[in-house]
């Protein structure tokens, strides 16, 4: 029997196993949500936006490794996701976005809410497909998903015209899939894995450093197993956090523009790099003529595009990073018999690790005035036994996240790393709590960042998703007050929050519990009880307005020029210039 497209889109997904779908609908889809809301196996999440359906796909997507699926109308609907598809695509997060389009018949004809959706998501896609016969649509969406999921992952954008999901074809979900020219790469090449090994038992520094390409490889246990038998250090990329335990310690936390002093200290003097699944970010490697200059380089990713893009590869291995460190472990394991001899070999380099970690480690002055936000997270940190999902925003108080809030899992740390999207967070942990109703999920954000994506709390108000924020509200958009106290000389052009929501009552307005922490010492019994309520918190905490994030690599710099805490000029000029008369005019300072 023929099915009309919606109903084979249905089907497919079902096919695919989609349990969540994220969406809004609008005039061309409504076809294919009619037959939505006529089955049970697949649940729609109305959102409120199109571009927190998008980032709630990837919240979902980061926290399962399974696609996330959003479905949105044309025109407007497909410009609002634009974002979501973005920052997927920096972060190779696998999503398959449906998107409306007017009949066939009517594309280029400026019809009503008409947009080129192919055109706009070719730089932001994976790969993208206009459905021109409802006899193609099984196998598109089919190959969709497989393209999102295999290899380097990432979105893949379907469009729909309204007549192909009217139309009527038959159905048959194809079981397999065969793209001429898209064949990656699992395993990788034995001589060059040889190589690295051989690279690995030379060296004296090695460091180890991981990107999110090990984490959507499910390689968490082959990097641990290279970590010890090998006693290298291992340092990870924001992307990366959580595909080796932060209290391990061989951790050393993560490195680049707010990495840990040692960290980047260690990749300065490091003679071996094995870079796994990482892309070499410009946030990552400062200045490039003067990273890890004594450092031979490893690199191992899916991506051969990635390889060799910003840093010169010594050893490059094409392959599936998990594949590819099982090879490489069995390949150690086989030459070297003896970890105890290894151990020996890297303690001096340990030491000298643990040297530049006890001479800078991270550090905040708390007092019992004004909550400091790393306070706030450290809090957060032993209040939930290190168990949440960790969904952030971006600002400050996501690299404060990053330094303070140790992951022990993957697929624990959802945060926007290449595109650095503010509104990223709150819909990435709705996300993840509608994949894993029962587990803690917790937001950590701030006003700014909070702002662009609220009216979300009507979507966890309706589904009862019990996602507990907690915003820094530190009256400003944080991150760009510290590039302008440390290099515009205090002028806050645009980033004092001036009129700030009272966030308890509009928690409230949306029928949920709010809750305020404005001194230190309200912090704890504010966490507690929101942890201990059964549905969503908004927690207002706080922080202050002038704190600022080391160590920090200032743009241009390279690994060992850190700034490691306020420079003299800027405390001096708290004390009277520019800075000091913003703060006598009351700017940034939160209303007690
Ligand atoms: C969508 C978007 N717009 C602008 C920026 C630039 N930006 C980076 S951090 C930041 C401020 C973030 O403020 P907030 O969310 O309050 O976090 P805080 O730094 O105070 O912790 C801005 C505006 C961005 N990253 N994303």
């Amino acid at each position: 029997m023929k099915k009309s497209g919606a109903e084979i889109f249905v089907e497919s997904l079902r096919h695919e196993g989609v349990k969540t779908v994220f969406g809004l609908p609008g005039g061309v889809v409504l076809k294919i949500f009619d037959v939505l809301c006529q089955q049970k196996d697949i649940e729609l999440v109305l959102t409120r936006h199109e571009q927190a359906a998008a980032h709630m796909a990837e919240g979902y997507a980061k926290a399962t490794g399974k696609a996330g699926v959003v479905l949105v109308t044309s025109g407007p609907g497909m410009t609002n996701i634009v974002t979501g598809l973005a920052d997927a695509y920096m972060d190779s997060v696998p999503l398959v976005a449906f998107t409306g389009q007017v009949s066939t018949n009517l594309i280029g004809n400026d019809a009503f809410q008409e947009a080129d959706n192919v055109g706009i998501s070719r730089p932001c896609t994976k790969h993208n497909v206009l459905v021109k016969n409802v006899a193609d649509l099984a196998q598109t969406i089919k190959e969709a998903f497989y393209i999102a999921t295999s290899g380097r992952p990432g979105p893949v954008l379907v469009d729909i015209p309204k007549d192909v999901s009217t139309d009527k074809a038959e159905f048959k979900y194809p079981d397999r899939v065969y793209l001429r020219g898209y064949n990656p790469t699992v395993t990788g090449n034995k001589h060059q894995i040889r190589q690295a090994a051989e690279a690995i038992m030379k060296a004296k520094k090695p460091v180890i450093y991981v990107g999110g390409g090990a984490i959507f490889a499910n390689a968490a246990d082959e990097v641990r197993e290279l970590a010890e038998i090998t006693q290298i250090p291992v340092t990870m990329t924001l992307m990366g956090l959580g595909s080796f335990p932060g209290t391990h310690p061989l951790s050393l936390g993560m490195l680049g523009m707010h990495g840990g002093y040692w960290t980047n200290m260690a990749m300065h003097h490091a003679d071996l790099l094995i870079a796994v699944g990482a892309r070499f970010d410009d946030r990552v490697t400062g200045k490039l003529s003067e990273f890890c200059p004594e450092a031979r380089v490893v690199h191992i990713d899916i991506d051969p595009t990635s390889i060799k893009k910003t840093v010169h590869a010594h050893i490059p291995i094409v392959g599936d990073v998990k594949a590819v460190l099982h090879q490489l472990n069995v390949m150690l394991r086989s030459m070297d018999g003896n970890p105890a001899e290894v151990k020996s070999q890297r303690a001096a380099w340990l030491k000298q690790v643990e040297q530049w970690r006890n001479e800078h480690p991270l550090t905040y002055r708390q007092d019992d005035r004004v909550t400091k936000p790393q306070f706030v997270i450290e809090k957060l940190y032993q209040l939930t036994r290190h168990e949440a999902i960790v969904a952030t925003d971006v600002g400050q108080h996501q690299m404060w996240a990053a330094q303070y809030f140790k992951g022990s899992k993957p697929r624990t740390w959802l945060t926007s790393g290449g595109l650095g999207t503010m509104g990223f967070g709150f819909p990435a942990a709705i996300g993840a709590q509608k994949a894993y109703p029962e587990k803690l999920v917790l937001c950590i954000t701030s006003e700014g960042s909070f702002q662009m994506n609220l009216q979300e709390l009507a979507t966890v108000a309706e589904h009862k998703l019990p996602v507990k924020v907690a915003l820094l509200n530190n009256g400003f958009h944080g991150m760009v007050r510290q590039w302008q106290d440390l290099f515009y000389e205090g002028r806050y052009s645009a980033s004092y929050l001036g009129k700030i929501p009272d966030f308890v009552k509009l928690a409230e307005a949306y029928g949920i519990l709010g809750l305020r922490a404005v001194k230190p010492d309200e912090v704890e019994p504010v966490i507690k009880e929101a942890l201990k309520h059964k549905g969503p918190v908004l927690m207002d905490i706080h922080t202050d307005p002038y704190e600022n994030c080391y160590p920090m690599i200032p743009a241009g710099g390279a690994h060992h020029e850190m700034m490691l805490e306020d420079p003299p000029e800027l405390v001096n000029a708290r004390k009277g210039g520019a800075h000091k008369r913003k703060v006598d005019e009351g700017e940034g300072v939160l209303p007690a």
